[in-house]
């Protein structure tokens, strides 16, 4: 469902390129998300990546799950694809030999972890098989160009997916740069980050994307570029502004060709 920010306008307004699909690790039709809230399940500590803990599915956007570790405080939460290869059925770990750890921070004192995992568990709902997506293979090699639009998480308020903008590129490492904001959420990951996706790629999964920041006021800039195309014949015009966000040259194409300036709310 088609919320104010529309890519296909904005792309033309900031004479930009999407970042082609196969450049992401993401399944190329987002997969379907079969959790439920309340559901628990196996992943990995973020805090401490060894450990294997029961997580609870506390809330649900499109194909993203927001996890809380059991035996953790409320302020710890962090988010998985329901394809990710982090998560795994209760009952994976003991299959593999392994134990179940307390999460890091765990609420109580460590010799009651047991009995807490044995209550926890005990009666629980337990996310099936099913539920458990199959992760997408990953690009063989970083294929990112500086300048291309994507979507991307924002790590500061992680439940959030903003349009952005690679900023450079190094080796396997890409700079995510936020469209229309200073520079304060930007960050360096890998290109085969699951925190990247696609251009569209929230529309077809039925998650919410954020609009740009204020800096980027690609609609605004339109319109005042067909008023001083009237006034003048000099085109100049910055579209996005200084700063993180992407500097598009709308002066490539004319401005007559572009879609008329419609107001994004
Ligand atoms: N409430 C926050 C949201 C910032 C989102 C930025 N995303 C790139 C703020 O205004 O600081």
């Amino acid at each position: 469902e088609k919320q104010g920010f529309s890519w296909d306008q904005y792309l033309i307004a900031n004479d930009a390129v999407a970042a082609p699909l196969p450049n992401f690790k993401q399944a190329h039709v987002p997969p379907q998300n079969e959790f439920s809230k309340d559901m628990k399940l196996e992943a990995h500590d973020p805090r401490n990546s060894t450990s294997s803990c029961i997580a609870t599915v506390i809330d649900m956007q499109g194909p993203r799950l927001r996890l809380r570790l059991d035996g953790s405080d409320d302020k710890n939460d962090f988010w998985r694809l329901v394809d990710s290869g982090d998560l795994h059925p209760v009952g994976y770990c003991e299959k593999h030999k392994g134990l179940l750890q307390p999460p890091l921070g765990f609420r109580m004192n460590s010799s009651s972890w047991p009995g807490f995992l044995q209550k926890t568990l005990n009666g629980a709902l337990l996310a099936p098989a099913h539920c458990f997506k199959k992760e997408p293979s990953k690009p063989a090699k970083n294929e990112f160009q500086e300048g291309q639009k994507l979507e991307a998480v924002d790590r500061k308020n992680p439940a959030l997916i903003c349009p952005a903008t690679i900023g450079a590129v190094a080796d396997d490492q890409v700079h995510v740069t936020f469209d229309g904001w200073r520079g304060a959420f930007d960050y360096w990951c890998r290109y085969d980050s699951r925190d990247i996706f696609p251009v569209g790629w929230c529309e077809k999964s039925g998650h919410p994307l954020q609009s740009p920041g204020i800096k980027a006021t690609p609609y605004k800039s339109l319109k005042s570029l067909k008023y001083s195309s009237r006034e003048s014949s000099e085109l100049s015009i910055n579209v996005g502004g200084g700063g993180s966000g992407y500097s598009g040259s709308p002066s490539a194409s004319s401005p007559n060709s572009q879609s008329p300036a419609s107001p994004m709310t």
